[in-house]
């Protein structure tokens, strides 16, 4: 049997993230543009998109702002274009679904359960701010629940699932949501091949070590079998190390200034497509080869490129 390639995901500024962390996270629609270009010519297959106020860097679901990115991204480069739906925690669910729903584009995440989202702990890493709404976000996930209801999820399922032909990348960031997604693939209203991206070491999530790793993928071979592919994402300095071990499993990887601000110990990225690079320097090391658009389109099942709206 042919090895099977390795789709790698890169998430190019998302929502945890604020300015004073990295001069190098993107807001900016050029930015945004110009970042997912170098990452999608570094060798990632796909692009997990957020949106950002351009004028100071704040998380944004605004669909006029995320459309002045994905055209350039889709006329530059032939990767596979995934909005969030999950937007910031602080967001609504209309809110985070608006930019979607205008694009239609052939993939999406998915959140598959409500959580909390601990960002506060990074108040601690730092004595000032460049803007005001940084530290009163981090601060709002103290209290406050990233919000992913049964009810949501099929709402999210039918309008851009059934309603676009948007396929997901289904985010479990634990043992529990991996049950939800297998809830809703026996009511029939998901189907394979099922895109499953292990979230490791959120604040509310389960932790980022590789028991837990290996406990996610036998759990999800038990309810998937045959039926999906995995993919690992993991917060922080966590991030190269658990995708590496995904990789030697016969996972997928995702990497990204949207998981983590580092390339190294110490050492902030100084662009998503240094990522990209680096876990493409591993996977070579491992005789792994990366999947292009095409093959992560095929292994996906995906629309393509040519049925969204932007
Ligand atoms: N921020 C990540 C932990 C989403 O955009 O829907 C998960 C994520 C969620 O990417
Ligand atoms: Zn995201």
């Amino acid at each position: 049997m042919a090895k099977k390639k390795v789709i790698v995901t890169c998430a190019v500024t998302g929502s945890v993230h604020t300015p004073t962390m990295s001069d190098h996270l993107p807001f900016t629609p050029d930015q945004i543009a110009a970042e997912a270009i170098a990452a999608a010519e570094a060798g990632a297959s796909i692009l997990h998109l957020h949106a950002r106020d351009p004028a100071d860097g704040r998380p944004t679901a605004d669909p006029d702002v995320f459309m002045q990115f994905l055209p350039r991204i889709k006329q530059a480069t032939d990767a596979v274009v995934n909005i969030s739906t999950g937007g910031s925690s602080l967001m609504s669910l209309d809110d985070r679904l608006a930019a979607a729903l205008r694009a239609r584009p052939e993939m999406c995440s998915l959140n598959m359960g409500s959580m909390n989202f601990g960002l506060y702990p990074a108040l601690d890493r730092y004595d000032t701010w460049k803007h005001a709404w940084e530290p009163e976000l981090l601060e709002a996930t103290r209290d406050s629940i990233f919000k992913n209801t049964f009810k949501d999820i099929e709402t999210v399922l039918k309008l851009l699932g059934e309603g676009c032909g948007t396929r997901f990348e289904f985010e479990c960031y634990d043992v529990g949501h991996l049950y939800t997604l297998a809830h809703f693939r026996d009511r029939g209203l998901v189907g394979g091949p099922l895109f499953i991206q292990f979230v490791f070491g959120v604040l509310g999530g389960i932790g980022p070590d590789a028991e837990n790793l290996t406990h996610m993928k036998r759990i999800a071979d038990k309810l998937f079998g045959e039926d999906y592919s995995f993919s690992v994402l993991a917060a922080g300095r966590h991030q190269m190390p658990l995708v590496t071990i995904a990789a030697a499993m016969g996972g997928n990887v995702r990497v990204g200034l949207e998981d983590s601000l580092y390339l190294g110990r110490g050492a902030l990225a100084r662009s998503n497509a240094d990522q990209v690079a680096r876990i493409g320097t591993i996977l070579d090391a491992l005789s792994l080869e990366v999947a292009t658009p095409a093959e992560a389109r095929e292994m996906l099942a995906l629309k393509g490129g040519d049925l969204v709206a932007f």
